[in-house]
């Protein structure tokens, strides 16, 4: 395909150089997360525009496993147009009986660690079994630049291929609160559409960790041989919240070295606190790219779901997670009123310039803006 830069409609035909907007010729990319799209240029023929389901259309086509209606309501959910969310919460409601019996699993490391190969040879191995997977991202960086799970996407080929999975983009707009509604109510429908294996799958950046692992039962950590400390230093915090270290890329002359960082987490794992009460959190190696170790973690995963379903532990988590998304739903509305009220835009430019000129110290700007808000 060639990319051709013309001249926007808008531009007089007989324009010269005062117009200098071109624009590009764009690519035809798969929407919904449906294999078999178009991910190359194609006419397409003219068809009428889809006509809107209705709530009862959604539940049925989600609860029978339509692909695409399960893409449809999908979309529904993450829409932010305000008259798309009444809507939404009703085929959520709906589908609410039918949710959570899936195993949710978050998978966390470094940009090039091999989350996405990992979760593809995973997947597949799963579909194998006869499992239904559904592979959800969290992207806090696509909330800026949409690039990089379309990246992930086209790396995990022959699982989109795979009728038995389901691939699903991170939302792309929104603050991390409202990517992390929309990932949960997610996970949901696809829970009802019969997945039971959930694959939630983050960049180790930021907060994103600690957000995934408040929406997920086992979460996984990936790791490599041989990082620097730097960066085994900032995995600290988020080590505490693994129920397992995988060390990947454990193939060639690599293993050794893998076996050795696997070894040494193990001591480090020894000095911190488990993620999950009752759970004891190991380091394994495998190699996303051989497929070794994928069945063995799979195990791991599995007899953790058993150990802590007996002991309780899982219910309790779910429990909490659940009032966790409650109130993390409060935050996000009261921030929301809070910034789009009109009363604390008007003073809010004076508030900060009085801060930043010494005059006002920053509690009684707090309070002025709340006072304001609350309408005092
Ligand atoms: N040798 C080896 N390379 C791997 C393995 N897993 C992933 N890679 C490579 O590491 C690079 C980054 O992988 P990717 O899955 O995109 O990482 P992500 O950024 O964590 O999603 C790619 O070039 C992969 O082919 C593995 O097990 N062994
Ligand atoms: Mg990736």
């Amino acid at each position: 395909m060639t990319k051709k830069h013309h001249k926007p409609d808008w531009v007089p035909e007989n324009a010269g150089k005062e117009f200098t907007t071109s624009v590009m010729d764009g690519v035809e990319g798969g929407h919904d997360g449906i294999p078999g799209q178009a991910s190359v240029a194609v006419p397409r023929p003219h068809t009428p525009r889809r006509r809107r389901l209705t709530v009862d259309e959604y539940v049925a086509g989600v609860l029978a496993g339509d692909r695409n209606v399960l893409g449809q309501a999908i979309t529904l959910v993450e829409s932010n147009a305000h008259s798309h969310f009444e809507m939404g919460q009703n085929v959520l409601r709906q589908l609410l009986p039918h949710t959570g019996k899936s195993i949710r699993v978050g998978i966390t490391g470094v940009p090039g660690a091999g989350k996405s190969t990992f979760i593809e040879a995973l997947g597949l191995h799963l579909c194998e079994q006869g499992h239904k997977v559904a592979v959800l991202a969290v992207d806090p960086s696509s909330t800026v630049t949409r690039g990089s799970i379309l990246g992930d996407k086209t790396r995990m080929e022959l699982l989109s291929r795979d009728l038995r999975a389901f691939i699903r983009p991170s939302p792309s707009s929104g603050t991390l609160g409202g990517v992390t509604r929309k990932s949960r109510e997610t996970i949901l429908v696809c829970e009802a559409a019969g997945f039971d294996v959930i694959l939630v799958e983050t960049v180790g950046v930021g907060q994103s960790e600690t957000t995934v692992r408040s929406m997920v039962d086992f979460f996984l950590l990936l790791m490599i041989a041989g990082a620097g400390d730097e960066l085994q230093g900032i995995k600290k915090g988020i080590m505490e919240l693994a129920d397992a270290l995988l060390v990947n890329k454990a193939d060639g002359d690599n293993k050794i070295k893998a076996n050795a960082a696997r070894a040494d987490y193990n001591r480090a794992l020894h000095y911190l606190a488990p993620a999950t009460e009752g759970w004891y959190t190991k380091a394994y190696t495998c190699s996303a790219l051989t497929g070794e170790g994928i069945d063995a973690i799979w195990k791991v995963i599995s007899e953790f779901r058993q150990q802590v379903t007996e002991s309780g532990a899982f219910d309790k988590r779910r429990q909490r997670q659940t009032l966790d998304w409650v109130y993390s739903m409060v935050e996000e509305h009261l921030r929301a009123s809070f910034f789009n009220h009109a009363g604390v835009g008007g003073i809010r430019a004076e508030v900060e310039d009085g801060v930043l000129k010494g005059h006002l110290p920053p509690t009684v700007a707090a309070q002025k803006l709340i006072r304001k808000f609350e309408g005092h």
